[in-house]
């Protein structure tokens, strides 16, 4: 026990010395489940995905049709605000920029934030240009399995760091929302479910913006 603590310790300190762990941070090999309420129940048969607001043409995904858009996959580090991160998590999923880049989404130029809608009128929110960067991602697959249905199943918003890129925002991953239903598109910023509560509406890892 002792000696994995002590290995746990260097791991830590070695992500620290590459600048990885943000301040306040900690190594979890884990994967806590962290959420409010209960984890609802998937049907194929009626579940789908919408997208509306500032685009040209809302658009209602099935199941089957969700699961032919294009797919990337990610690896990053996710950090949650109560103080754990992972590191080299591997997401599989649809990349909102891709669906943009690809006419599979038209935005109106009057888009500027977006706001996940998850199960139970759950929500998240987020700045336009940061749902279009590369690590975020509407996951369906963590580690080459369907994400469980603690962790979101079957779709999830993840957002984390990608070694190297320095440039992309870095917000926590409350910024993710679980058992996704749909982004709505909007002009004017509005809080989510953790913001109203009071989390920082930014959530930068970096500048360790935790509370509002
Ligand atoms: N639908 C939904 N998504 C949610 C939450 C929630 O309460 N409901 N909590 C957020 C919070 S606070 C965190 S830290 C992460 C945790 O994800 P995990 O349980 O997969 O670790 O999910 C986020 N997404
Ligand atoms: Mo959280």
């Amino acid at each position: 026990m002792f000696d994995s603590i002590f290995r746990r310790r260097q791991e830590e300190e070695n992500y620290a010395r590459q600048g990885r762990l943000p301040p306040g941070q900690s190594l979890t090999s884990k994967f806590p489940v962290l959420h409010y309420g209960p984890v609802p129940t998937f049907n194929p048969a009626t579940w789908d995905f919408r997208v509306w607001g500032e685009v040209e043409q809302p658009i209602t995904w099935t199941w089957e049709e969700f699961n032919q858009l294009p797919r990337t996959e990610v690896v990053m580090d996710i950090h949650c605000v109560t103080r754990w991160s992972k590191f080299d998590t591997r997401w599989e999923g649809v990349s909102v920029r891709a669906l943009v880049e690809q006419g599979l989404i038209k935005l109106k130029p009057s888009a500027r934030y977006v706001i996940q809608h998850a199960e139970y009128g759950f929500t998240a929110n987020l700045p336009l240009e940061v749902v279009l960067q590369e690590n975020f991602l509407l996951a369906t697959h963590y580690d080459g399995q369907p994400i469980t249905p603690d962790h979101g199943y079957p779709v999830r918003g993840v957002i984390g760091y990608i070694v190297g890129r320095d440039d992309l925002k870095v917000p926590y991953f409350w910024k993710g929302a679980k058992w996704l239903r749909g982004l709505e598109f909007t002009a004017n910023d509005r809080l989510g479910f953790w913001e109203q509560a009071g989390y920082h509406n930014e959530a930068d890892v970096w500048k360790e913006q935790r509370f509002g």
